[in-house]
C-alpha cells in the first residue's frame, strides 16, 4: 500500500452470522477513513459495500469485498488497513472461505442482542481449520435490548476464557475504553490487564519467569507478546464497537494495529511445506481469490499479494494453469470505486485487469517460480435444480452465461443430465441459486427458469419373459410383413452382449436382424412401464418368419419393437431410482429429529460417529425425496445442522411409490399428444 511499510498493514476479514452487523461496521470504517463521504446504511440501500442489485434489494451481503485505506494514528508511521466484508447466509459460505484465504487475520462480529449464532459458530470454525488467528468485536450495543455483559459471556462460554475483552463500553453507552497502555485502579480492569501479561508471557521462556516473579511486561513486551499469542491461536481479544453512533471505531483500528499480525508476522506455506518470505524485494506469489465482473473493463481478477511486488503491464507465470500470463492494470477497487496503482506487496488486495488465462484461485509468481500453494476446500453443492431457457435465442445464451457464473463462484457447479437431458445447476441453497438466475438476467439478457430436475429412472426386470409380434398389412399394393420371437431376462454380469441373434435355419434372414435391433433399441430407450431407459436386460431373439415379398426392415423393426414391449410386461418390470448416500452434520440434539425424517423419506441411517463435538449421519435416501432437503434441514436444526451427498447406486422403486411414478408419467404423455 502507497506510503504504508508492510509491518504496518493490517488484513482482515469480518465473520459472522447473517445480520450480526459487519457491512455496518465496514460502512462505518469507510467513513471513518475517508473513502466515503457519507455513512452509508444497509437498510437504506445506499452503502459503498451492499452495492450490487441483488443486494440492495435483500438488504444483505451476496459477494465478498475488500477494502483498503490508510489512516494517520497521530502518533509514529502511517498505518494501512485491507478489510473483506462477507456474507453471514449460509448459501454464500463460498465467499467466506475465499476472502478468509486472502486474509491474514479474522474478525468475528458477534450482535450484543442474539449473541453467537451459527453463522458465528460456522466462522470459528472455518478459522480454527486454517488456523486463522481471530478476535471478536461485539457490536450493536445500542440495539433494542443489547446486552453487552450478556455476549461477552457468551463468547467466552462458547470459545473460552482466552477471549479477553480488551475494551469496555461506559456505561452510558457513549465511549468505549481500550484497556492496553491505561492504567486503571478499576478491580476488574486490573483481572484483565493480568490475563493478557499472563498470556504475553507465555509465549516466551524469559518472559514467563518474569511474569512469575511478579514483575510487569514493558509496553513492547506486552505488545510483542499478545500478537505472538494471537498468531497461535491462544489469544482471542474481544472488542466493541457501535458503528452507526461512531462509537469505538478509532480505538478499534488501533486496537488491530497494536495486536492484530502484519503479513510480516503470518508464517504461510507453500504445497511443499517451504516458507514464503513475504519481503517486497522477494519473487512475487499471489493468489486470486475472487474474480469479478465489471461491466466496463470485463473480469476484474483479485489477487492477494503474499511476497514479493506485483506491477501493471508485468508478466507473470500462472502456476495453476502452467502459462505465461501478462498483467494489464492494477486497480485499487473499494465498492464501486476504482483507481489505479503503481504496485503492491504483500498484503495488498488489488485488481488485476484483462488477464487471458487466469481465474479463481489461481496462484500467479515472478516468471522463473512455481510456487503452489494448498488449494481451498469449498463445500460441495447442496441444492439442483433444472435451467431451461424461455426462448430459443434464450437458450443460446445459457451455456456463456452459465459459464461465466461458473467462474466467478467456487461453489455453483454446472453438469448435463445426459437421461433426462437437463441442463442443472448447483449450488449451496435456494437463495444461492436465485441470486445466480437474477444474475443471468440481467448481464445477460438470458431469460431463464428454474424447475424442480426430473429424477433420472430407471426400467429393469425381475424375471424371464417371452415376447412376440407379427406385423402383417395386406392391403392393396406391397404388403408389410415380419414376425419375432424374442426372449428378455436379467442380464448377468457374464453376459458380453445386450442383444443376441439365436436364430437358425434363417426364419429371420441375416439382413433383417439389424432392423430387429433397432426396434429393440427403441424399446431399451423408453421402457414400457413408463418410459424411461430400461437397464440390465438381455434380449434374445430366437425365431420368427419373413415372406419373400412383403418382408422389409420397416416391417422388422415394427416386430421388433413390439415383440420386446411384450416380453417386458410379462418379465415382472420394475422401476429403479438413484438412492444418495448422505452425510449429516449436526449438534446431538437434533438427532431423533434427523433420524425420524430420513425414515419417513424412505431411507435409512448407515452410521452414527461423534466428531469434534458434532454428530455423523451418514444415511441413504431415494434421490426424489431429497430436492428441498437442504432447506428442510436447516430448519430442523436452525441452521446448524450440514449435510453432503452423493450418488450410491439405483434401488428398486416400492411397488406403491412406483405406481404413482407410472400414472405421472402417463399423463404427461396424454398432456403432451
Ligand atoms: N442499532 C444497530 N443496528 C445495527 C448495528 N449493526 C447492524 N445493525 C442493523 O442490523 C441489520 C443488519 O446489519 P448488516 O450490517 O447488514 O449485517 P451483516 O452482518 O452485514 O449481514 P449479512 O451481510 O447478511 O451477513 C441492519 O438493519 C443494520 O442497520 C448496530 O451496531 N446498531
Ligand atoms: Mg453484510
Amino acid at each position: 500500500m502507497k506510503d504504508v511499510s508492510i509491518a504496518d498493514l493490517r488484513n482482515v476479514v469480518f465473520m459472522g452470522h447473517n445480520g450480526s452487523g459487519k457491512t455496518t461496521l465496514a460502512e462505518a470504517l469507510l467513513f471513518k477513513l475517508g473513502l466515503n463521504d457519507r455513512l452509508g446504511k444497509v437498510d437504506a440501500g445506499n452503502g459503498m459495500a451492499d452495492f450490487s442489485e441483488a443486494e440492495r434489494k435483500r438488504k444483505l451481503t451476496i459477494h465478498a469485498k475488500s477494502f483498503s485505506a490508510g489512516w494517520s494514528s497521530g502518533k509514529g508511521n502511517r498505518k494501512g488497513i485491507v478489510f473483506f466484508d462477507t456474507p453471514g447466509y449460509a448459501d454464500f459460505f463460498g465467499q467466506v472461505i475465499a476472502a478468509a484465504s486472502a486474509a491474514d487475520a479474522a474478525l468475528i462480529v458477534v450482535d450484543a442482542n442474539s449473541g453467537i449464532q451459527v453463522g458465528a459458530m460456522r466462522a470459528w470454525k472455518l478459522c480454527e481449520r486454517h488456523q486463522i488467528p481471530r478476535g471478536i468485536v461485539i457490536t450493536g450495543l445500542d440495539r433494542e435490548n443489547a446486552d453487552y455483559e450478556k455476549a461477552l459471556a457468551g463468547v467466552r462460554t462458547a470459545w473460552g476464557d482466552q477471549c479477553v475483552p480488551v475494551m469496555r463500553p461506559s456505561s452510558d453507552l457513549s465511549a468505549v475504553r481500550f484497556l492496553l497502555g491505561q492504567d486503571s485502579e478499576d478491580a476488574e480492569d486490573q483481572e484483565v490487564l493480568n490475563k493478557l501479561n499472563e498470556l504475553a508471557a507465555e509465549t516466551d521462556d524469559d518472559l514467563i519467569e518474569k511474569f512469575l516473579e511478579g514483575a510487569s511486561l514493558s509496553a513492547e513486551e506486552l505488545n510483542t507478546g499478545l500478537r505472538k499469542a494471537l498468531c497461535g491461536g491462544n489469544f482471542f481479544p474481544v472488542f466493541c464497537a457501535m458503528p452507526l453512533k461512531d462509537v469505538g471505531l478509532t480505538e478499534l483500528l488501533e486496537a488491530l494495529d497494536m495486536l492484530y499480525p502484519s503479513p510480516l508476522d503470518i508464517e504461510r506455506k507453500d504445497e511443499q511445506g517451504e516458507i514464503i518470505n513475504p519481503a517486497s524485494d522477494q519473487p512475487l506469489v499471489g493468489s486470486i481469490w475472487r474474480v469479478q465482473s465489471d461491466p466496463f473493463i470485463g473480469n476484474l481478477a483479485m489477487i492477494r499479494v503474499l511476497a514479493g511486488t506485483l506491477k501493471p503491464e508485468t508478466e507473470v507465470f500462472n502456476v495453476s494453469k502452467n502459462q505465461k500470463e501478462r498483467i494489464a492494470g492494477l486497480l485499487e477497487v473499494n465498492g464501486k470505486k476504482q483507481a489505479s496503482v503503481a504496485e503492491a506487496t504483500a498484503g495488498d488486495v488489488v485488481a488485476m485487469t484483462k488477464l487471458k488465462h487466469s481465474g479463481l484461485c489461481d496462484t500467479l509468481c515472478a516468471p522463473g517460480l512455481k510456487v503452489g500453494l494448498p488449494p481451498l476446500q469449498f463445500p460441495k453443492p447442496v441444492v439442483t435444480m433444472a435451467v431451461t431457457a424461455k426462448t430459443q435465442a434464450d437458450e443460446d445464451k445459457i451455456g456463456t452465461a452459465l459459464a461465466r457464473l461458473i467462474e466467478e463462484e467456487p461453489t455453483l457447479k454446472i453438469e448435463r443430465n445426459d437421461d433426462t437431458g437437463e441442463q442443472l445447476l448447483s449450488g449451496m441453497g435456494d437463495v444461492h441459486l436465485d441470486v445466480a438466475v437474477e444474475q443471468m438476467r440481467t448481464r445477460s439478457n438470458a431469460n431463464v427458469l428454474l424447475s424442480t430436475p426430473r429424477v433420472s429412472y430407471k426400467e429393469t426386470i425381475t424375471a424371464t419373459g417371452e415376447g412376440h409380434h407379427k406385423h402383417k398389412k395386406q392391403s392393396g399394393g406391397r404388403g408389410q410383413y415380419g414376425e419375432v420371437y424374442l426372449r428378455v431376462e436379467p442380464r448377468q454380469p457374464e453376459d458380453e452382449e445386450t442383444f443376441v441373434n439365436a436364430i437358425v435355419g434363417g426364419v429371420i434372414p441375416g439382413n433383417f436382424i439389424p432392423a430387429v435391433q433397432k426396434g429393440v433399441n427403441e424399446g431399451l430407450q423408453k421402457g414400457a412401464m413408463a418410459g424411461y431407459p430400461v437397464t440390465n436386460v438381455k434380449v434374445t431373439v430366437y425365431d420368427g418368419s419373413y415372406h419373400d415379398v412383403d418382408s422389409s426392415e420397416v416391417a422388422f423393426k415394427i416386430a421388433g419393437a413390439r415383440a420386446f414391449r411384450d416380453a417386458m410386461t410379462k418379465a415382472k418390470p420394475v422401476l429403479l431410482e438413484p438412492v444418495m448416500t448422505i452425510k449429516i452434520i449436526t449438534p446431538e440434539q437434533f438427532m431423533g429429529d434427523i433420524s425420524g425424517d430420513i425414515s419417513h423419506k424412505r431411507g435409512h441411517i448407515i452410521g452414527m460417529e461423534a466428531e469434534d463435538g458434532m454428530q455423523v449421519i451418514t444415511a441413504e435416501a431415494p434421490y426424489a425425496e431429497l430436492h428441498a432437503y437442504s432447506a428442510e434441514l436447516r430448519s430442523m436444526t436452525s441452521g446448524r445442522g450440514q449435510f453432503e451427498m452423493d450418488f450410491a447406486r439405483y434401488d428398486v422403486v416400492p411397488a406403491n411409490v412406483a405406481q404413482k411414478v407410472v400414472e405421472a408419467a402417463a399423463k404427461e404423455k396424454s398432456d403432451d399428444e
